[in-house]
Formats: C-alpha cells, sequence, structure tokens
C-alpha cells in the first residue's frame, strides 16, 4: 500500500535537514494550512449558509466586497496572529499594512485571501494565494517600505485552491510541492513532489474580450496563438477560469500561457505584483517555467507601494519566450 504523506510530515522532514533551523517558517507554513482548510469548509457550505452574495461594503480599491472575501481575510491574519513568528501582513483586502501584535516577528506576509472572487456566486474555483518575506534585520520599528522587496527575496510562496478538490501548492525554493486536502480526515496528503511545468503547451488563457484594448503586439502573439501549423501544435486551445491561481495551477499542470496585460483599459495591468504575480511567479519558476510582465522578469521589478499593478505572462518557458519575442519585434 502506497504510503500517505501528510502536510505536518513533510514540512518537519523538510526542516530536519537543516540543522539549527528554529522551525518558524514550518510553523507560518502550517498556520496558513489551519486557516486554509477552515475557508474550504466555509467555501464548501457557503451556499447553505447565505454566505454568498455581497456584503453590501466595498473594499478601498472600490471594488465590491463579498462576504468570503472578509471571512478568508479575517481567517488567514487570525492564523498568522497566532505564533509570533509574522510582523506585518498585507492584504488585498486592507488599504495600508497590518501589524501584528508581536514586532519583532521574523517575517512580513503578502496575501490575497480570496483570489477570483467573481467565481463565488457560479460556485466556480476560487483561491487564497501568500508570499512570505523575512524583516529586514537589525530594525526595529519597520515601515511600509521595509515591506517593498522584489520577489527574488521570497523566502516562500503558494497557493490554496477551492475547487473541485482542495489543493495547496508551495515552494521554499526547492521545488514545488501539492497536496489535496482529505476532507474526511482534515488533513493535506502530499499528491505531487517537484513539479514541473511542461516546456512548452499549447494552451493561451486570456480575457480575450479585452481584445479592442490590447497593444499590436499581443494581438498578434494571440493570432499566432491561433494560427493554423499542427507541428507546434497550433491552433491552441483557449482556457479563462477568471482566477489567477485556478489559471496559473492549471498552466503549471498542462503547460501554456496566462496572460493578463496592460490595456488601455488597464494601463498598468490588472493584477497586483505584490501578492498575485509574485508568488504564482516563485511557483512557476520553481516548477522551470517563466514568468514576465512582457519585458522582463516579474520577480526583479522593484516595487514602489504594496499594490501595485503589474502586466503578467506566465507559463511554459517556450510560450513566455515566445510571446516576448512578440514584444521585442
Ligand atoms: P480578485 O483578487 O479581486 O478576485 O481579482 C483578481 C482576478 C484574478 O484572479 C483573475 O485572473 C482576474 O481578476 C480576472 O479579471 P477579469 O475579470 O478582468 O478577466
Ligand atoms: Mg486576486
Amino acid at each position: 500500500m502506497k504510503k500517505l504523506t501528510t502536510l505536518e510530515e513533510y514540512i518537519i522532514n523538510a526542516q530536519n535537514k537543516f540543522p539549527g533551523a528554529r522551525g518558524d517558517l514550518s510553523q507560518l507554513l502550517r498556520d496558513i494550512a489551519l486557516a486554509a482548510k477552515i475557508i474550504s469548509r466555509e467555501v464548501n457550505k457557503a451556499g447553505i449558509t447565505n454566505i454568498l452574495g455581497l456584503d453590501g461594503a466595498s473594499n478601498f480599491h472600490g471594488e465590491s466586497v463579498k462576504k468570503l472575501d472578509l471571512f478568508a481575510n479575517e481567517q488567514l491574519q487570525s492564523a498568522l496572529g497566532r505564533s509570533n513568528i509574522t510582523c506585518m501582513v498585507i492584504s488585498e483586502e486592507n488599504e495600508g499594512v497590518v501589524r501584528l501584535s508581536d514586532e519583532s516577528g521574523k517575517y512580513i506576509v503578502y496575501m490575497d485571501p480570496l483570489d477570483g472572487s467573481s467565481n463565488i456566486d457560479i460556485s466556480a474555483t476560487i483561491g487564497s494565494i501568500f508570499s512570505i518575506y523575512m524583516r529586514p534585520e537589525n530594525k526595529k520599528h519597520l515601515t511600509e517600505s521595509d515591506a517593498l522587496q522584489p520577489g527574488t527575496k521570497q523566502v516562500a510562496a503558494g497557493y490554496v485552491l477551492y475547487g473541485s478538490s482542495t489543493i495547496m501548492a508551495y515552494t521554499t525554493g526547492m521545488g514545488v510541492q501539492l497536496f489535496t486536502l482529505d476532507p474526511s480526515i482534515g488533513e493535506f496528503i502530499l499528491s505531487d513532489k517537484e513539479v514541473r511545468i511542461p516546456e512548452e503547451g499549447n494552451i493561451y488563457s486570456t480575457d480575450e474580450g479585452s481584445y479592442i484594448y490590447w497593444d499590436e503586439a499581443l494581438k498578434k502573439y494571440v493570432k499566432y496563438c491561433q494560427a493554423y501549423d499542427p507541428e507546434t501544435k497550433r491552433p491552441y486551445k483557449a482556457r479563462y477560469i477568471g482566477c489567477m491561481a485556478a489559471d496559473v495551477h492549471r498552466t503549471l499542470l498542462q503547460g501554456g500561457i496566462f496572460m493578463y496585460p496592460d490595456s488601455s483599459k488597464y494601463p498598468n495591468g490588472k493584477l497586483r505584483l505584490m501578492y498575485e504575480c509574485n508568488p504564482l511567479s516563485f511557483i512557476i519558476e520553481q516548477a522551470g517555467g517563466l514568468s514576465s510582465d512582457g519585458k522582463k522578469r516579474i520577480m526583479k521589478i522593484e516595487p514602489t507601494s504594496i499594490h501595485e499593478c503589474t502586466p503578467v505572462y506566465i507559463g511554459s518557458k517556450g510560450n513566455v519566450e515566445k510571446l516576448e519575442s512578440f514584444f521585442q519585434a
């Protein structure tokens, strides 16, 4: 019989490979996993308990906030507050940084507590995304600018998807591991180790309804994806879930490219650098893929504000390199 490995066991085994490790990062990942289980339970009963629908408020971006967004935000923040490991949380749902009770905590955590929230009402996949940085050393009182670190400085990142099953993917810079929640025992079970993204895929993923707002290079690239050339498996298939974490997860497993461009509608793109693009870029790069803003590596962008947006093109190495060649032409 196949031996099952739980997330707990996996994290402890990984930690034991580093003699002297204090286990703080392990605890942080366990705290996030605990919140994820609670969110997963709530997502599954959302329709029944009438938690679906607008909560009536708007978040500070002016987007309507749904109840599950608030619930997920609260659960993750309270889980992170349990262990005095995190000093600051930056969330899509909070305008400023949220300081946790222990200001000496070692880690700064960015999160999108509920990504793809327009999918809530149709019972389609939604997710939570997280990105973890070290606080600067020898600095007592942190300011927001201490949280503005490029994606290359992430010490860990991952996402949880609440779909036909609940899965968690994370990396600490040593490959990508996937866990699937078994709700009957309440444990995340290791389902895939050191996941590799295909070198090249035949799926492109973007909101093509916004074609009219795109620049010429992107229009030409999408026409390339649609052209007939059996040798390069074209025309590609189009897939778009409308939840970046879910679209990137499919891309991780099946290959291809996910794109949220800048456009005349969104001059800097729509997706957030710090809690959407950087963590998913870390995952994809760790699996052998690439992530670009069209010209340069996403994780090299020097952030200037905690909620900034960036265009993003992410996926298989071959597909992202091809896309970049259209931007250079
Ligand atoms: P959210 O975090 O408020 O849910 O918004 C982010 C989501 C992404 O997950 C998804 O890729 C994108 O917005 C979809 O946007 P659009 O509706 O413009 O296609
Ligand atoms: Mg989001």
